[in-house]
Protein backbone atom coordinates (compact mmCIF):
# COMPACT_ATOMS: atom_id res chain seq x y z
CA UNK A 1 0.00 0.00 0.00
CA UNK A 2 1.35 3.74 -0.77
CA UNK A 3 1.11 6.00 1.01
CA UNK A 4 0.97 9.46 0.27
CA UNK A 5 4.21 10.67 0.71
CA UNK A 6 4.08 13.99 0.74
CA UNK A 7 1.97 14.72 3.37
CA UNK A 8 3.96 16.25 6.04
CA UNK A 9 3.52 14.63 9.38
CA UNK A 10 4.61 16.18 13.04
CA UNK A 11 5.06 15.15 16.35
CA UNK A 12 2.57 17.22 18.33
CA UNK A 13 1.24 17.24 21.76
CA UNK A 14 -2.60 18.04 22.69
CA UNK A 15 -3.05 21.08 24.65
CA UNK A 16 -7.22 21.01 24.44
CA UNK A 17 -9.92 18.87 23.47
CA UNK A 18 -13.79 19.97 22.51
CA UNK A 19 -16.05 18.20 20.61
CA UNK A 20 -13.58 15.52 18.56
CA UNK A 21 -11.39 18.76 17.35
CA UNK A 22 -8.11 18.97 19.44
CA UNK A 23 -5.80 21.89 19.38
CA UNK A 24 -2.15 20.37 19.35
CA UNK A 25 0.93 22.28 19.38
CA UNK A 26 4.24 21.00 17.79
CA UNK A 27 7.14 22.93 16.58
CA UNK A 28 5.92 24.58 13.74
CA UNK A 29 3.26 26.00 16.20
CA UNK A 30 -0.28 25.68 17.03
CA UNK A 31 -3.09 23.59 14.85
CA UNK A 32 -6.28 22.30 14.93
CA UNK A 33 -6.91 18.36 14.07
CA UNK A 34 -9.36 15.88 14.36
CA UNK A 35 -9.09 12.35 15.44
CA UNK A 36 -8.77 9.63 12.89
CA UNK A 37 -12.14 7.25 12.78
CA UNK A 38 -9.85 4.11 13.41
CA UNK A 39 -9.68 5.50 16.90
CA UNK A 40 -13.18 5.55 17.79
CA UNK A 41 -13.04 1.48 16.24
CA UNK A 42 -10.23 0.70 19.05
CA UNK A 43 -12.33 3.25 21.58
CA UNK A 44 -9.33 4.85 21.98
CA UNK A 45 -9.68 8.65 23.33
CA UNK A 46 -6.95 11.50 22.56
CA UNK A 47 -6.77 13.25 26.06
CA UNK A 48 -5.19 16.49 26.54
CA UNK A 49 -1.31 16.03 27.31
CA UNK A 50 -1.28 12.97 24.52
CA UNK A 51 1.87 12.68 22.44
CA UNK A 52 0.89 12.46 18.83
CA UNK A 53 1.57 12.28 15.01
CA UNK A 54 -0.34 14.43 12.72
CA UNK A 55 -0.83 14.72 9.36
CA UNK A 56 -1.00 17.84 7.95
CA UNK A 57 -4.03 18.59 6.02
CA UNK A 58 -3.74 22.21 5.09
CA UNK A 59 -1.34 24.16 6.22
CA UNK A 60 -2.54 27.72 5.13
CA UNK A 61 -5.60 26.96 8.15
CA UNK A 62 -3.05 24.87 9.81
CA UNK A 63 -4.66 21.81 10.38
CA UNK A 64 -4.60 18.28 10.61
CA UNK A 65 -5.69 14.42 11.57
CA UNK A 66 -3.80 12.51 14.57
CA UNK A 67 -2.80 9.37 12.87
CA UNK A 68 -1.42 7.72 16.08
CA UNK A 69 -1.17 8.06 19.67
CA UNK A 70 2.13 7.46 21.29
CA UNK A 71 2.01 5.35 24.04
CA UNK A 72 1.24 7.01 27.58
CA UNK A 73 3.37 7.05 30.15
CA UNK A 74 0.78 7.58 32.52
CA UNK A 75 -2.99 8.46 33.02
CA UNK A 76 -5.14 10.48 35.11
CA UNK A 77 -8.44 10.09 36.02
CA UNK A 78 -9.64 13.79 37.48
CA UNK A 79 -9.13 15.95 35.58
CA UNK A 80 -8.52 13.32 32.86
CA UNK A 81 -5.04 13.76 30.96
CA UNK A 82 -2.31 11.51 29.80
CA UNK A 83 1.50 12.13 30.62
CA UNK A 84 1.03 13.77 33.81
CA UNK A 85 4.89 14.23 35.57
CA UNK A 86 3.81 15.90 38.36
CA UNK A 87 0.50 17.04 40.52
CA UNK A 88 0.92 19.79 42.42
CA UNK A 89 -1.35 19.66 45.16
CA UNK A 90 -2.37 23.13 46.68
CA UNK A 91 -3.54 23.71 49.93
CA UNK A 92 -4.32 26.73 51.90
CA UNK A 93 -2.68 27.14 55.54
CA UNK A 94 -5.77 29.11 55.96
CA UNK A 95 -8.83 30.77 54.47
CA UNK A 96 -9.73 28.07 53.94
CA UNK A 97 -8.37 26.09 56.53
CA UNK A 98 -6.30 22.66 55.93
CA UNK A 99 -8.94 19.89 54.99
CA UNK A 100 -6.60 17.32 56.31
CA UNK A 101 -8.88 14.43 55.28
CA UNK A 102 -9.98 15.84 51.64
CA UNK A 103 -6.21 16.40 51.02
CA UNK A 104 -5.19 13.03 51.65
CA UNK A 105 -7.61 11.87 50.01
CA UNK A 106 -6.54 13.47 47.02
CA UNK A 107 -3.22 12.43 47.69
CA UNK A 108 -4.12 8.84 48.46
CA UNK A 109 -5.62 8.80 44.80
CA UNK A 110 -2.44 10.36 43.27
CA UNK A 111 -0.36 7.88 44.60
CA UNK A 112 -2.70 4.92 43.66
CA UNK A 113 -1.77 6.61 39.88
CA UNK A 114 1.42 5.89 40.85
CA UNK A 115 1.94 10.00 39.44
CA UNK A 116 4.52 12.01 41.01
CA UNK A 117 3.21 14.71 43.57
CA UNK A 118 4.07 17.79 45.55
CA UNK A 119 2.44 20.30 47.96
CA UNK A 120 2.66 23.75 47.35
CA UNK A 121 0.94 25.03 51.12
CA UNK A 122 -0.18 28.63 49.75
CA UNK A 123 -1.65 31.47 51.86
CA UNK A 124 0.98 31.37 54.54
CA UNK A 125 1.18 34.75 55.35
CA UNK A 126 -2.19 34.41 56.93
CA UNK A 127 -0.99 31.61 59.14
CA UNK A 128 1.09 31.69 62.11
CA UNK A 129 4.76 30.37 62.17
CA UNK A 130 4.56 26.90 63.79
CA UNK A 131 1.34 26.07 61.96
CA UNK A 132 3.69 25.91 58.75
CA UNK A 133 6.53 24.48 60.09
CA UNK A 134 4.47 21.68 61.56
CA UNK A 135 2.94 21.15 58.17
CA UNK A 136 6.34 21.15 56.75
CA UNK A 137 7.45 18.19 58.74
CA UNK A 138 4.28 16.41 58.49
CA UNK A 139 3.63 16.28 54.97
CA UNK A 140 7.13 15.88 54.80
CA UNK A 141 7.92 12.86 56.26
CA UNK A 142 5.86 11.04 53.49
CA UNK A 143 8.25 11.99 51.25
CA UNK A 144 6.80 15.09 49.42
CA UNK A 145 8.44 17.64 48.20
CA UNK A 146 7.08 20.80 50.22
CA UNK A 147 6.76 24.73 49.48
CA UNK A 148 5.51 27.01 51.59
CA UNK A 149 4.03 29.49 49.22
CA UNK A 150 2.77 33.17 49.46
CA UNK A 151 1.30 34.96 46.47
CA UNK A 152 1.57 38.49 47.72
CA UNK A 153 4.81 38.01 49.30
CA UNK A 154 5.59 36.50 46.63
CA UNK A 155 7.28 33.48 48.60
CA UNK A 156 8.07 30.23 47.32
CA UNK A 157 7.15 30.92 43.61
CA UNK A 158 10.68 30.86 42.62
CA UNK A 159 10.96 27.48 44.43
CA UNK A 160 7.48 25.99 42.66
CA UNK A 161 8.70 27.15 39.19
CA UNK A 162 12.01 25.34 39.64
CA UNK A 163 10.58 22.20 40.89
CA UNK A 164 7.52 22.34 37.52
CA UNK A 165 9.80 23.42 34.96
CA UNK A 166 10.22 20.89 31.74
CA UNK A 167 7.38 19.03 33.33
CA UNK A 168 3.55 18.91 32.47
CA UNK A 169 2.08 19.41 35.38
CA UNK A 170 -1.40 19.33 36.93
CA UNK A 171 -2.61 21.77 39.84
CA UNK A 172 -4.92 20.40 41.83
CA UNK A 173 -6.44 21.15 45.58
CA UNK A 174 -9.68 22.74 46.88
CA UNK A 175 -11.31 25.84 45.21
CA UNK A 176 -10.03 29.23 46.89
CA UNK A 177 -6.70 27.59 48.36
CA UNK A 178 -4.54 29.89 45.64
CA UNK A 179 -4.13 27.23 42.35
CA UNK A 180 -5.04 30.50 39.59
CA UNK A 181 -3.15 32.80 41.64
CA UNK A 182 -0.29 30.95 42.24
CA UNK A 183 0.27 29.91 38.91
CA UNK A 184 -0.40 33.61 37.12
CA UNK A 185 2.72 34.88 39.76
CA UNK A 186 4.54 32.25 38.38
CA UNK A 187 3.57 32.49 35.05
CA UNK A 188 2.34 36.18 34.25
CA UNK A 189 1.52 35.39 30.82
CA UNK A 190 -0.80 32.69 31.47
CA UNK A 191 -4.02 34.98 32.19
CA UNK A 192 -6.14 32.66 34.45
CA UNK A 193 -9.02 33.13 35.77
CA UNK A 194 -8.58 34.20 39.96
CA UNK A 195 -10.90 35.03 42.67
CA UNK A 196 -14.42 34.78 44.12
CA UNK A 197 -16.68 35.35 41.74
CA UNK A 198 -15.01 34.07 38.51
CA UNK A 199 -15.06 30.84 40.90
CA UNK A 200 -18.28 31.10 41.51
CA UNK A 201 -19.31 31.06 37.42
CA UNK A 202 -16.80 28.69 37.27
CA UNK A 203 -18.77 26.20 39.81
CA UNK A 204 -21.46 26.35 37.48
CA UNK A 205 -19.41 24.82 34.54
CA UNK A 206 -17.60 22.69 36.75
CA UNK A 207 -18.29 19.71 34.91
CA UNK A 208 -17.87 20.66 31.06
CA UNK A 209 -15.17 22.91 31.65
CA UNK A 210 -12.23 21.20 29.46
CA UNK A 211 -8.73 20.78 30.78
CA UNK A 212 -6.71 23.01 29.26
CA UNK A 213 -2.95 22.68 28.80
CA UNK A 214 -0.78 25.69 29.29
CA UNK A 215 2.67 26.28 27.75
CA UNK A 216 4.99 27.85 30.06
CA UNK A 217 7.81 28.47 27.98
CA UNK A 218 9.57 25.33 30.35
CA UNK A 219 6.25 22.81 30.38
CA UNK A 220 2.78 22.47 30.49
CA UNK A 221 0.71 23.00 33.04
CA UNK A 222 -2.88 22.13 33.51
CA UNK A 223 -5.36 24.70 36.10
CA UNK A 224 -8.19 22.84 37.64
CA UNK A 225 -11.20 24.28 38.98
CA UNK A 226 -11.15 22.04 42.03
CA UNK A 227 -10.33 18.34 41.70
CA UNK A 228 -11.18 17.42 44.92
CA UNK A 229 -11.91 13.70 44.93
CA UNK A 230 -14.01 12.74 47.75
CA UNK A 231 -14.57 8.87 46.43
CA UNK A 232 -11.68 6.66 46.24
CA UNK A 233 -10.54 5.56 42.76
CA UNK A 234 -10.70 1.89 42.92
CA UNK A 235 -8.14 1.73 45.92
CA UNK A 236 -8.33 -1.92 47.63
CA UNK A 237 -7.95 -1.49 50.96
CA UNK A 238 -4.88 -3.62 51.07
CA UNK A 239 -3.13 -1.26 48.94
CA UNK A 240 -3.81 1.65 50.93
CA UNK A 241 -0.38 1.24 53.27
CA UNK A 242 1.34 1.49 50.48
CA UNK A 243 0.00 4.93 49.51
CA UNK A 244 1.02 6.30 53.03
CA UNK A 245 4.83 6.68 52.06
CA UNK A 246 6.19 7.17 55.54
CA UNK A 247 4.54 3.55 57.06
CA UNK A 248 7.21 2.27 54.31
CA UNK A 249 10.28 2.21 57.13
CA UNK A 250 7.68 -0.07 59.61
CA UNK A 251 5.34 -2.06 57.86
CA UNK A 252 8.10 -4.99 57.76
CA UNK A 253 8.55 -4.63 61.29
CA UNK A 254 5.34 -5.37 62.59
CA UNK A 255 4.50 -8.79 64.45
CA UNK A 256 2.27 -10.14 61.78
CA UNK A 257 3.01 -10.00 58.01
CA UNK A 258 -0.43 -9.11 56.78
CA UNK A 259 -0.71 -6.34 59.54
CA UNK A 260 -3.40 -3.84 58.78
CA UNK A 261 -1.93 -1.15 61.15
CA UNK A 262 -5.00 -1.10 62.41
CA UNK A 263 -5.75 -3.19 65.59
CA UNK A 264 -3.32 -5.90 65.45
CA UNK A 265 -0.91 -6.23 68.47
CA UNK A 266 2.88 -4.98 67.81
CA UNK A 267 2.11 -2.78 65.31
CA UNK A 268 5.04 -1.38 64.46
CA UNK A 269 3.38 1.74 62.16
CA UNK A 270 1.26 2.46 65.53
CA UNK A 271 3.98 2.54 67.47
CA UNK A 272 5.64 5.38 65.55
CA UNK A 273 2.59 7.71 66.00
CA UNK A 274 3.55 10.77 66.77
CA UNK A 275 7.08 10.30 65.62
CA UNK A 276 7.80 8.84 61.48
CA UNK A 277 3.99 8.71 61.29
CA UNK A 278 2.33 11.88 61.84
CA UNK A 279 -0.80 11.40 64.15
CA UNK A 280 -3.06 13.39 61.60
CA UNK A 281 -2.04 11.36 58.68
CA UNK A 282 -2.32 7.88 60.45
CA UNK A 283 -5.88 9.09 61.63
CA UNK A 284 -7.05 9.44 58.16
CA UNK A 285 -5.34 6.14 57.23
CA UNK A 286 -7.71 4.28 59.92
CA UNK A 287 -10.61 5.98 58.48
CA UNK A 288 -9.66 5.49 55.44
CA UNK A 289 -9.22 1.56 55.65
CA UNK A 290 -12.57 1.39 57.91
CA UNK A 291 -14.05 3.10 54.96
CA UNK A 292 -12.89 0.84 52.17
CA UNK A 293 -13.78 -1.84 54.63
CA UNK A 294 -17.56 -1.01 54.52
N1 LIG B 1 -3.58 36.10 51.58
C1 LIG B 1 -3.45 35.36 50.47
N2 LIG B 1 -4.48 35.26 49.60
C2 LIG B 1 -4.30 34.50 48.50
C3 LIG B 1 -3.09 33.80 48.24
N3 LIG B 1 -3.24 33.12 47.08
C4 LIG B 1 -4.48 33.37 46.65
N4 LIG B 1 -5.15 34.21 47.49
C5 LIG B 1 -6.54 34.68 47.36
O1 LIG B 1 -7.41 33.54 47.52
C6 LIG B 1 -8.57 33.65 46.67
C7 LIG B 1 -8.72 32.42 45.80
O2 LIG B 1 -7.64 32.36 44.89
P1 LIG B 1 -7.70 31.52 43.53
O3 LIG B 1 -6.37 31.63 42.91
O4 LIG B 1 -8.88 31.90 42.70
O5 LIG B 1 -7.95 30.04 44.11
P2 LIG B 1 -8.26 28.69 43.30
O6 LIG B 1 -9.71 28.44 43.45
O7 LIG B 1 -7.48 27.62 44.02
O8 LIG B 1 -7.81 28.87 41.91
C8 LIG B 1 -8.35 34.92 45.88
O9 LIG B 1 -9.10 35.96 46.49
C9 LIG B 1 -6.88 35.20 45.98
O10 LIG B 1 -6.54 36.55 45.86
C10 LIG B 1 -2.01 33.94 49.20
O11 LIG B 1 -0.91 33.37 49.07
N5 LIG B 1 -2.25 34.72 50.28
MG1 LIG C 1 -8.87 28.65 40.09
ZN1 LIG D 1 1.23 -2.86 61.57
Amino acid sequence: MSYNMDVKTLDVRIIKGVGGLYTVVSEAGLYRARARGLFRKEKITPLPGDLCRMAVVDEPTKSGYLTDILPRRSELARPRAANVDLVVVVAAAARPDVNHDMLNRLLVNIECAGLPLMIALNKTDLADRAFTERFLADYGRAGYPVCPTSVPERRGVDTLKALMAGKFCVVAGPSGAGKSSLLSAAFPGLALKTGEVSEKIGRGRHTTRHTELFDTGRGFVADTPGFTRTAFAGIRRGELAGCFPEFAPFTGVCRFADCAHVSEPDCAVKAEIGAGVPRERYECYKRFYQELTE
